[in-house]
């Protein structure tokens, strides 16, 4: 009797626990509801399932979009092509305050175009707001303009040809700036009064006054890990030891920034280089600025350095020099070497293979012999297995490593 009482108890507990699993579920599942609003180019055939059409659409879809949860922010989703006149208006007086709401472009091919009108963005009164992958350029004023209660992340886009500046913030705002590119604007960043700044892994470049500023050192929450490059004026002076050590001032090697290629080139300082808490989508440490190595790039010898992309097989108790060089004295031939590209394509070279063939033999070695002792060797041939650039005893151990395993 006893046990059935303790069964009965049991079962009429799990009872229990499923009915609250069940009454609860619902709310559950509505939290997690993320409302999202789609906005498509003009020219877009029919309504194509969007919400919105074109620059006044995506005002429209600022306007309507409800509130979301600061953990599921509702989403604007700005499909890519080229907007034109574009000035939006967020939260213009305290009442029509906008919480919580992430405006999303597409890989930054999404372009919000001012037509050198007005601001593209004006944010007066905002709560966790997100601006991402957008192209913002050509605003008679300012990109980004930031006034009174506003929290705002500003993340990878790329900001061009504003007039003003890239981004300018007033009154008591929280402003957080990230992986962004500013590209030949009035200025970079620049914030007054009260407002809070957090600005990492930023490239400001070719901007005519200022890169990342504010109006007084307190401003600044964090400036860390940005570069700078070209600008009139980079970083504010006089505040002592400023700007903190990880920001630079250094060539960020884009593609071709004057036409709009903002990737990267294999030599670039802003590769795997930022704030090592923030990963690439693949995992490795962040870049600085919105991309990273330019798509398409082969395998080949920049600037005397094989491409990190090129694939060397190398022991694991061996020194070898970083970048791998693929340059050697002219001397060592008897005409100008032609072959780096190749030299780089020979994923055993690091190994001891000195003509690229694949095998590594007497012939690499005989190879190694006359280039250490002074004699020519042909174009095809580079000795150097450690890739310091010279060819000498720290490259015999490679290959002796090799020929007697
Ligand atoms: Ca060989
Ligand atoms: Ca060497």
């Amino acid at each position: 009797m006893k046990i059935i009482v303790q069964i009965v108890g049991l079962v009429s507990v799990v009872l229990l626990a499923i009915s609250i699993l069940f009454r609860s579920a619902p709310s559950l599942v509505q939290a997690q509801t993320v409302v999202t609003k789609t906005v498509c180019p003009v020219g877009t055939t029919g309504q194509g399932g969007c919400d919105f059409i074109g620059a006044s659409g995506i005002q429209n879809a600022i306007n309507t979009i409800p509130d979301g949860t600061s953990t599921n922010p509702n989403v604007i989703l700005i499909k890519k092509g080229v907007y034109t006149d574009v000035q939006l208006q967020i939260g213009m007086v305290a009442n029509t305050k906008k919480s919580n709401i992430r405006i999303t472009g597409e890989d930054t091919e999404t372009v919000l175009d001012g037509g050198q009108k007005g601001d593209i963005f004006y944010i007066g009164f905002a709560s966790n707001i997100t601006i991402t992958n957008l192209t913002i350029r050509n605003a008679k004023t300012y990109g980004i303009y930031v006034r009174n209660d506003v929290s705002v992340s500003i993340v990878r886009n790329v900001l061009s040809g504003n007039s003003g500046l890239g981004i300018y913030s007033v009154g008591n705002s929280q402003v957080t700036v990230i992986n962004n590119i500013f590209y030949a604007n009035g200025g970079g960043v620049n914030i007054l009064e009260n407002a809070q700044l957090t600005v990492i892994n930023n490239i400001a470049m070719n901007n005519k006054n200022g890169a990342f500023r504010a109006s007084a050192k307190e401003r600044f929450t964090k400036l860390e890990y940005n570069i700078a490059y070209g600008n009139s004026a980079d970083w504010n002076t006089g505040w002592g030891e400023w700007p903190p050590v990880s920001n630079k001032i250094i060539d960020p090697k884009f593609v071709n920034a004057a036409a709009g290629d903002l990737y990267l080139l294999v030599d670039s300082p802003a590769l795997n280089a930022g704030d090592p808490t923030i990963l690439n989508s693949d995992g490795t440490k962040s870049h600085i600025g919105a991309f990273g190595l330019a798509p398409g790039l082969i395998c080949g010898c920049l600037d005397g350095s094989c491409s990190t992309i090129c694939t060397l097989e190398k022991f694991s108790d061996i020194t070898y020099s970083t970048p791998l060089k693929c340059a050697l004295a002219d001397s060592l031939f008897s005409t100008p070497q032609t072959n780096k590209t190749a030299w780089c394509k020979a994923p055993k070279r690091t190994k001891g293979d000195a003509n690229g063939d694949g095998v590594i033999n007497m012939l690499d070695y005989f190879y190694y012999v006359a280039a250490a002792s002074g004699g020519k060797i042909p174009l095809a041939v580079n000795p150097d297995f450690n890739g310091d650039g010279v060819v000498n005893v720290s490259d015999i151990a490679i290959i002796l490593k090799s020929l007697n395993p």
